[in-house]
């Protein structure tokens, strides 16, 4: 990553920061410099890389006319324009999502496609270097009239994938593309020039990416810019939803001084990322400042236990405080994959691991929930409990999560690991291999675990010479008593054990501040670290204020949220309840051919008399499930938070 550090460049009224005053406590090892060898995850990774990019790549340029609208864009003979306004983000998504893949596992099928798709791309571009068919087709005289038309949304996600691809190949016509439909924006649009409030937050933080690659200041400035204009009521149009509303996309307030979190989640996501990666560039405290609190609004009073946000499908996003229904839970994976964006942000802005807490959670419940086993079907919402009628899909009409997840998952790299200082932090367990550079040379870090399954992580260490640096290793909240930062969630049984630490066998002396187990020593060459956490089978309460979880508990293992799902319980899901002492047994069970640790009990229920004339209680014999494992055998009545008692039952 190309970070201008070292010098302070000043323009009139806006600065970097040199690496000395850097307020990044953490930068987190780009995916590229990590090997990822988890038998979790690489799977998961290979099947994107084959099953998910394949659909995408079908949808996008077979069934639907996503890519046509390139085409006729070029073929200049007065076409129409075919699907919805942002249908070019999904172009771009896809290709970011094939650029990460093929950086890590070459492809060359599919960096043929991208790069026949970038022609394509290419073409359709401007002379002014403006980019966007929705507007080229339909009538020129349009554009940047109306906030809500996705201009500003559908260019982040093409600089997004520029530079991503421009990192994965050294290719630059994509790259080069971008940095011209950069440059005219910002001949429009800037402090001097026309105002402009982005309409779905996306651009500023796709142009921390273009500053970072291009070592340019402007497109830092501009992103800089793009947040400030926010609640100014400056909007203009917004046609297609109520703009009166500014809320919806977090611009009643100035970013700056925002407090609660509302309106859309996706966009509110994608736009405290951005402003993340400016304050990581300016040095801002005011970012994190409010980010801090409007963090807590989110983590203390509107997440899921699954680290899903955004409740509501009125508005894709958050509704009142604790207002978290579980069937009409709206949840949508976007929502979650830019959970694991934010947080990973704030991790790094502040060296706190209760952040990677959620950025997990979000990660391993509702993010993944999104994508099939079979890697070619897709969830848009993900909803806590079902009564059978969900069902995965090959596509939506807006279809912004498949590619979405498919390139989280495809840099799933970016997240396990960060470096600052000559401490290396370990902030998930992954399966892996990567290299620092330590003042003192070299080290080679390879990390092997069976996790989530087993909370054994054990870590080689491979250096030239000896040498003295810090290793701080995540203490999850779940391992430690803390179900969710702020006590939304919280474990029944809160006893908690040490972590285990140990160095070729015996104890190694640690510390735990902010989160870490932080350990400092000599390491030589050959050293193992294992790390033991202790894996148990948590129930979880909510607080009452959720009113929809009243006399319900939930069951977590690890990082990992169950729930039980017909398929394995006789095809019912609500007729059974979990008395609190209710204790789950793990046993090795495959959904599909996804290998899981499942929890079994016996637990009361109550079976309608097939004539519906009166219904019998008794024990049965239920199995739970992870929860991102669930409807991927058909459509299936499926529950998280189980009733606690027959008086909230409900039968179905
Ligand atoms: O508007 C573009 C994307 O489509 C949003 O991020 C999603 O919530 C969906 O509305
Ligand atoms: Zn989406």
């Amino acid at each position: 990553m190309k970070y201008l550090l070292g010098f302070v460049i000043g323009i009139v009224g806006f600065q970097t920061i040199d690496a000395q005053n850097s307020p990044v406590k953490i930068e987190p090892v780009n995916f590229s410099k990590v090997n990822v060898t988890d038998a979790f995850w690489k799977p998961k990774m290979d099947l994107v890389a084959t099953k998910t990019l394949d659909a995408c790549i079908y949808q996008t340029e077979e069934k639907t006319g996503r890519i046509r609208n390139f085409e006729k864009v070029a073929r200049k003979k007065g076409e129409k324009h075919e699907g919805i306004f942002y249908d070019d983000s999904d172009v771009f998504k896809a290709i970011e999502a094939i650029a990460y893949s093929i950086k890590t596992n070459k492809n060359p099928k599919l960096e043929s496609k991208a790069d026949e798709w970038i022609d394509k791309i290419a073409a359709a571009q401007l002379e002014d270097g403006y980019l966007n068919t929705y507007y080229t087709l339909n009538g020129l005289d349009k554009r940047w009239t109306d906030m809500s038309m996705h201009e500003d949304y559908n260019a982040g996600h093409m600089i997004e994938a520029a530079v991503a691809y421009y990192d994965a190949t050294g290719k630059r016509k994509f790259l080069d593309v971008v940095i011209k439909w950069a440059n005219y924006f910002d001949s429009l649009f800037g402090p001097g020039k026309k105002d402009w409030v982005t309409g779905h937050q996306e651009l500023e933080l796709a142009l921390v990416k273009l500053y970072r690659v291009t070592n340019q200041v402007k497109y830092l400035h501009l992103a800089d810019w793009l947040l400030s204009e926010r609640g100014k009521k400056l909007a203009v149009g917004y046609t297609w939803t109520d703009w009166k509303d500014t809320l919806y996309a977090q611009d009643g307030v100035p970013v700056k001084q925002q407090k609660e979190i509302t309106g859309h989640a996706v966009r509110a996501m994608y736009m405290y990322t951005g402003a993340a990666d400016v304050a990581a560039h300016t040095g801002d405290v005011d970012y994190l400042k409010a980010m801090r609190t409007v963090w807590e609004d989110v983590v203390y009073r509107n997440m899921y236990i699954t680290g899903g946000i955004g409740s509501a499908g009125s508005n894709e996003g958050f509704s009142q405080d604790y207002d978290l229904p579980n069937e009409q839970a709206y949840c949508e994976t976007c929502a979650s994959v830019g959970m694991v964006f934010w947080n990973q942000r704030m991790n790094s802005l502040t060296g706190h691991a209760e952040y990677i807490d959620v950025l997990e959670k979000s990660l391993y419940n509702g993010a993944l929930d999104g994508l099939s086993l079979s890697g070619d079907r897709f969830f848009y919402g993900n909803p806590l409990a079902s009564t059978g009628k969900n069902a995965r899909r090959e596509w939506f009409g807006t279809a912004c999560c498949p590619a979405n997840i498919a390139r989280l998952i495809a840099s799933l790299g970016n997240y396990i690991y960060g470096y600052k200082n000559n401490t290396i932090y370990v902030n998930l367990f992954v399966g892996s291999n990567t290299t620092f550079n330590l003042p003192k040379g070299d080290m080679q870090f390879n990390m092997s675990t069976n996790y989530p399954w087993d909370g054994a992580i054990n870590c080689s260490l491979q250096m030239k010479k000896k040498m003295t640096t810090t290793i701080a290793f995540r203490l999850p909240g779940w391992a430690s008593g803390t179900a969710s930062p702020g006590g939304l969630y919280s474990f029944l049984q809160s006893k908690t054990e040490q972590p285990v630490l140990l160095l070729n066998g015996a104890p190694l002396a640690y510390q735990i501040k902010d989160g870490y187990v932080i350990a400092e020593t000599e390491w030589k060459d050959k050293d193992v670290i294992s790390y033991q956490l202790p894996m148990k089978v948590q129930t979880v309460t909510a607080r009452s204020e959720l009113s929809y979880n009243n006399n319900r508990i939930a069951f977590t293992r690890g990082p990992l949220v169950y729930c039980i799902e017909g398929a394995d319980n006789n095809g019912k899901a609500w007729n059974v309840i979990a008395p609190q002492q209710t204790s789950f047994t793990t046993q090795n069970f495959t959904v599909l051919s996804e290998n899981v640790v499942s929890l079994v009990a016996s637990l009361p229920s109550i079976q309608i008399n097939s004539d519906g004339t009166g219904a019998n209680t008794g024990f049965q014999q239920v199995r739970a499930i992870p929860y991102y494992t669930w409807c991927n055998r058909g459509s299936n009545p499926m529950q998280v938070w189980l009733p606690t008692s027959f008086k909230d039952i409900r039968v179905n």
